[in-house]
């Protein structure tokens, strides 16, 4: 007399499965961050899908220099980005300002809620190859301890165990040139 039963309910889980998780969703943002006296914002709508295992969308990033006032970075920049692991994909966006190039390291995560943060900092990318590796934790190993602005990308003054765990955790994450 189970079977019966047990029949019912997997038709009923069945129907509710698709209500209970879309593979499929957006999720918009906008956020400001301070940064070695710039302000930092990062806006936009981001799709993550679980199924297709893509993260994709747009991200504007708006750099002022907090000391003139003056926007000196505005651009909106397309995303497509593959992920294989998790739920979601790390990724950086790489802005061209000058003297230092700014990074925002971001996180797009799919599943039961989608999610995104960023933080900002130099880039990573510390020898400008276009990619996170051993090149760059080797630069700040290399410059441990010193005042050395390349190396120094949570720009706090020194060269310290920050700056090592920003590039590990950035490490072999794609590159976005916006
Ligand atoms: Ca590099």
């Amino acid at each position: 007399m189970k079977a019966p039963i047990l029949v019912i309910a997997l038709l009923a889980l069945t129907g509710l499965a698709p209500l209970v998780q879309a593979s499929s969703q957006t999720t918009a943002f906008d956020k400001s961050f301070t940064f070695n006296n710039f302000t930092v914002t990062v806006s936009g709508t981001i799709t993550v899908d679980t199924t297709a295992q893509t993260v994709s969308g747009s991200i504007t990033v708006t750099v002022v220099n907090d000391t003139s006032g003056k926007t000196i970075f505005s651009q909106t920049t397309p995303i497509n980005i593959s992920f294989n692991t998790n739920n979601g994909a790390h990724f950086i966006l790489e802005v061209p300002t000058f003297p230092a190039t700014l990074a925002i390291s971001s996180s797009a995560t799919g599943g039961s809620t989608t999610s995104t943060s960023f933080g900002v900092s130099k880039t990573p990318d510390i020898n400008h190859d276009g990619v996170i590796n051993i090149m760059d934790l080797t630069s700040i190993a290399a410059n441990f301890g010193t005042s050395n602005p390349a190396a120094d990308i949570t720009a706090d003054g020194t060269v310290n165990i920050q700056d090592l765990t920003l590039v590990a955790l950035d490490f072999g994450d794609p590159i976005v040139f916006v």
